[in-house]
């Protein structure tokens, strides 16, 4: 009876705190790296980065690469295209230029941003796994705030985060927790002196 009750009273609290188990709330991002598929070309045609205001950041990040496409403009291929503004299947998209373990694309932010969304375009007319990127994102610390999948083969790829604090709760959630804790202790101590009654 007594678990039973403080179960509910913890349900109480915890449904409303505010915890979103499936997502990461990405707060001071330092570094976005992306990976590809292993031994192939690592594509990226754009990558947009919202803040908390539904701006797009990304544009305001240093970008740097691996290695990226040889004997080629720039312009076109190199890491400064994930942020460019331009989606494009042949041309201002990253295009690295071998296809080992170590390729990589990142974009470094000078001041550190929250995040609310980060969307990854690939080079749809491939649909390849080229398109399928891993993401890791961490802070100025090196710490790794986020890690996951993106599958751009046949639309940009979009993971959403978190925009509330880090499951830090509310003070009327604070309020409902003390009320819940509270509740059970009473049916507690009321079972106690119950118990004490009847003996
Ligand atoms: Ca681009
Ligand atoms: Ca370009």
């Amino acid at each position: 009876m007594k678990i039973k009750l403080v179960s509910a009273a913890l349900a109480m609290c915890f449904s409303c705190t505010g915890y979103h188990a499936q997502a990461a709330t990405i707060v001071d991002a330092k570094t976005i790296r992306i990976t590809g598929p292993a031994n192939d070309y690592l594509q990226i045609a754009e990558l947009v980065a919202k803040d908390y205001n539904d701006a797009n950041v990304a544009p305001t990040a240093a970008t740097s690469a691996f290695s990226n496409y040889p004997n080629s403009d720039p312009n076109y291929y190199g890491p400064q295209n994930l942020v460019d503004g331009v989606v494009d299947d042949q041309d201002d998209l990253y295009h690295s230029a071998g296809t080992g373990p170590n390729e990589f694309a990142q974009l470094t932010f000078a001041a550190p941003q929250s995040l609310s969304s980060l969307t990854l375009f690939g080079r749809v007319v491939l649909a390849t796994g080229r398109n399928i990127y891993n993401v890791e994102i961490r802070n100025a610390a090196d710490a790794l705030l986020y890690s996951g999948t993106f599958d751009a083969r046949t639309a940009p790829a979009t993971v959403n985060f978190d925009v509330a604090g880090p499951g830090v709760p509310e003070p009327a959630t604070w309020a409902m927790m003390l009320g819940g804790f509270a509740f059970a202790g009473a049916a507690s101590r009321r079972r106690r002196s119950a118990q004490v009654r009847y003996v």
